[in-house]
């Protein structure tokens, strides 16, 4: 007979709470049926024939910065590698393999808006130029689950002084590529591609935020964001902007995707709070993902003496997803 075991951290689909579900069932078939071409194992084998090494390769594994610890075990690697979202490649959490259509080289980051002086740069020759760490940070999705991961990169505050922003500029706009021939969902009308996504540069050059290069102790794998993913632990996982292409200095808040989409329920702050529900669901808990535990959500996921003070003062803004 064939049984199939649920793994304790398959979340029962009654219980999922996907951020896609407002989609309308058409365009949600239509979605899917894009996705499934995109699985098919010919064409994700044929892009990964043929790569050459990752060139940052010997940068790994950079390291520790021992200034930032956890609560509890980090995640099993193939557990983070088998369970994501990157909806440009599928709404399911099983997006690894058709996420190996990304050509991630050549790849060039373009530094514009408010700052001295516009320009794109050679992904590997941005990574030479910053220090690289590894750091050990908490995730927590939207949805109401956790991760722990090893990640590497570096500070964003080190891009800044990079970028060299002009003092007008108040803000940073990320986008991620925008390819459809690669990235199946990017063909669907109804979703607003690009991914974008923002920060204060108060935020961006505060400690915590951190531009990612590696995880695991090796170059970021391409389902992760592959090769410059953002990670700002204190908030809600989809401001993560994955697989960045271009960096804007700005005076104006950006428009996230998740907000254009649906900004009822996602906004641009986006701060993690227990006591905040999302409109459709309770934020007091998580799921450790790896483990059948469930555990009460720490106020800003458990990083508020680093990143509280950046949020004084601004009691009338929505800062909670
Ligand atoms: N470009 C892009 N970035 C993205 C997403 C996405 O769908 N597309 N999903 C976000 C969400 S909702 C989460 S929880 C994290 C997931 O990162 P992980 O798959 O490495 O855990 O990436 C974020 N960044
Ligand atoms: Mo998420």
């Amino acid at each position: 007979m064939n049984v199939i075991h649920r793994r304790g951290w398959e979340i029962p689909e009654h219980r999922a709470t996907p951020e896609h579900v407002f989609l309308n069932r058409r365009s949600f078939m239509a979605a899917t049926g894009a996705a499934a071409i995109s699985l098919s194992p010919t064409i994700a084998l044929a892009q990964r024939a043929g790569e050459a090494p990752d060139p940052t390769i010997d940068l790994y594994p950079a390291k520790r910065n021992e200034r930032y610890t956890l609560d509890r075990p980090l995640t099993d690697e193939k557990i983070n590698l088998s369970y994501n979202n990157f909806y440009e490649f599928g709404f399911s959490k099983d997006v690894s393999r058709a996420a190996q259509a990304l050509k991630v080289r050549p790849w060039t980051v373009k530094i514009d808006g408010m700052v001295e002086k516009p320009r794109e740069v050679d992904i590997d020759q941005l990574i030479r130029a910053m220090p690289i760490e590894e750091r050990l940070y908490r995730h927590r999705c939207v949805e109401a689950w956790g991760m722990t991961i090893p990640w590497s990169g570096f500070p964003f505050a080190k891009f800044v002084e990079y970028a060299k922003p002009l003092s007008s500029a108040k803000y940073v706009r990320m986008e991620t590529f925008l390819d459809p021939a690669t990235a199946p969902l990017q063909r669907q009308p109804f979703y607003p591609w690009p991914y974008v996504e923002g920060l204060t540069i108060a935020e961006a050059t505060n400690e915590m935020a951190f531009l990612v290069t590696g995880a695991y102790g090796k170059p970021v794998a391409k389902v992760q964001g592959a090769p410059l993913r953002l990670a700002v632990p204190w908030k809600y996982g989809f401001k993560a902007v994955k697989s960045i292409v271009k960096f804007t200095f700005t005076d104006q808040r950006p428009k996230s995707y998740w907000e254009t989409a649906q900004g009822s329920e996602y906004g641009f702050w986006a701060n993690v709070n227990p006591k905040v529900d999302h409109p459709r669901w309770s934020q007091a808990t998580e799921e450790v993902i790896g483990t059948s535990n469930r555990v009460p959500t720490l106020l800003f996921n458990g990083y508020a003496e680093q990143v509280a003070d950046l949020y004084k003062g601004m009691e009338s803004e929505r800062l909670w997803a």
